[in-house]
């Protein structure tokens, strides 16, 4: 945006055009689990992305850590209407974890450590829209929110961002999770307030 379109009196940070509707700012980081935090320690972490055809390709921690990481800043938007602006992650871009993987499928349904699910459009995952965070404010990925490694998928709704990410399962056809199998909305766009089915 260029400088003079703020005004001559105008604010610094204008954030009304970043908060989709029905959501209000928050400057908290709000813990939203379904269950309890499990402990995952990242010498017996691993990561597998299962494609339809039952193909594996896993990754250890050290193996993870090894891949290229980027650092985004995005804002956060959970159901229960809180949005955060400018969290600042590091991550694994979903591309390059995607980028051997041979699939036609259209579909993923993450899973957690925990047993959390949550399915996602796989062209959600692609095109620099998705990260397995493990970084979160210059600090490790607290257990809480995720730790040691979360996806991170911004545009949707918050519950999305599957914590305590194990493994991604490709598939044909769509699957719901969690949440989606409960009510909530397959697809999530808070822009266009897709909180629950039909919406
Ligand atoms: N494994 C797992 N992932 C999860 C959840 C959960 O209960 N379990 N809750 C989801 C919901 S509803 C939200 S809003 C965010 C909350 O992330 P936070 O606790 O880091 O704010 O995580 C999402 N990912
Ligand atoms: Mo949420």
């Amino acid at each position: 945006m260029p400088i003079v379109s703020r005004g001559f009196h105008g604010r610094a940070r204008d954030t009304r055009h970043r908060l989709p509707p029905g959501q209000y700012e928050t400057t908290d980081f709000p813990v939203l689990s379904a269950g309890p935090t499990p402990t995952v320690n990242p010498d017996e972490w691993e990561f597998t992305i299962r494609t339809e055809t039952g193909t594996r390709h896993s990754w250890n921690w050290a193996q993870f850590m090894a891949l290229p990481s980027q650092t985004p800043t995005v804002d956060l938007h959970c159901v229960t209407k809180w949005s955060k602006f400018d969290t600042e992650w590091q991550g694994v871009s979903l591309d390059v974890l995607l980028e051997d993987v041979e699939t036609s499928a259209d579909y993923a349904l993450v899973h957690s450590y925990g047993d959390y699910t949550t399915n996602v459009p796989l062209e959600d995952l692609l095109d620099g829209k998705a990260w397995i965070a493990y970084r979160y404010d210059g600090e490790e990925l607290a257990p809480e929110h995720g730790g040691p490694a979360r996806l991170l998928v911004p545009h949707l709704y918050f519950w999305k961002s599957a914590k305590w990410v194990q493994r991604i399962q490709l598939l044909d056809e769509d699957e719901r999770g969690f949440w989606e199998n409960i009510g909530y909305h397959d697809y999530g766009d808070p822009w266009r307030e897709q909180r629950y089915q039909g919406d």
